[in-house]
């Protein structure tokens, strides 16, 4: 697939198709180490890196990063949520003491390309369903982020819904092009 971004250009689309064949990551970390690496100076309580975490009748589960690329202005925020209430929720906002910003974006086709583009209306959590934010599709998008994402990295997260409110995630950043936590 040919994947464009309208943030980094061919660069990382070049190095996605590169590093997509093999790259192998670290999928265990020790909690100390994990705390260690909250060290974010936000003041918000740290969350258990890994650990599912649940908000009203959503649960959200392997949520993770990427390392930046050299350049690469922005970092992605990928996890699972599954709704176990009969009524659809809404993911509206997110935001991170260590970003700027961070926007939800989905991901479409443009002819051949994809696209992401910032989603106004949020993310809907359908009653009963689970949805997932995947580096190929919906997204977090952290932008003005203090320091490039690094391989070890945890990255705080609030996540805002619709009905369930907020809720505080730590997304681990794995190795660049990592596919999953
Ligand atoms: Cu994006």
């Amino acid at each position: 697939m040919h994947m464009k971004t309208l943030f980094a250009g061919p660069a990382l689309a070049a190095a996605a198709l590169v590093l997509g064949s093999g790259l192998s990551f670290v999928t265990i970390a020790a909690a100390e180490d994990a705390m260690a690496g909250m060290n974010m100076s936000s003041g918000a309580p740290a969350a258990n890196v890994g650990a599912p975490v649940t908000a009203g009748d959503l649960k959200i589960s392997g949520a993770f990063s990427r390392a930046m690329l050299p350049g690469q202005p922005t970092g992605g925020g990928y996890f699972t949520i599954t709704n176990s209430s009969p009524q659809a929720d809404r993911l509206v906002s997110a935001s991170s003491p260590i970003a700027g910003a961070v926007t939800l974006h989905s991901m479409t086709m443009d002819g051949k390309v994809m696209q992401m583009r910032p989603a106004p209306d949020g993310i809907e959590i359908p009653a009963g369903g689970t949805v997932t934010l995947d580096p190929n599709g919906r997204h977090l998008m952290f932008e003005k982020v203090t320091a490039p994402f690094k391989a070890g990295d945890t990255v705080p997260v609030t996540l805002t819904f619709a009905k369930a409110g907020m809720v505080q995630l730590a997304l681990k950043v794995g190795a660049i092009g990592a596919k999953g936590p």
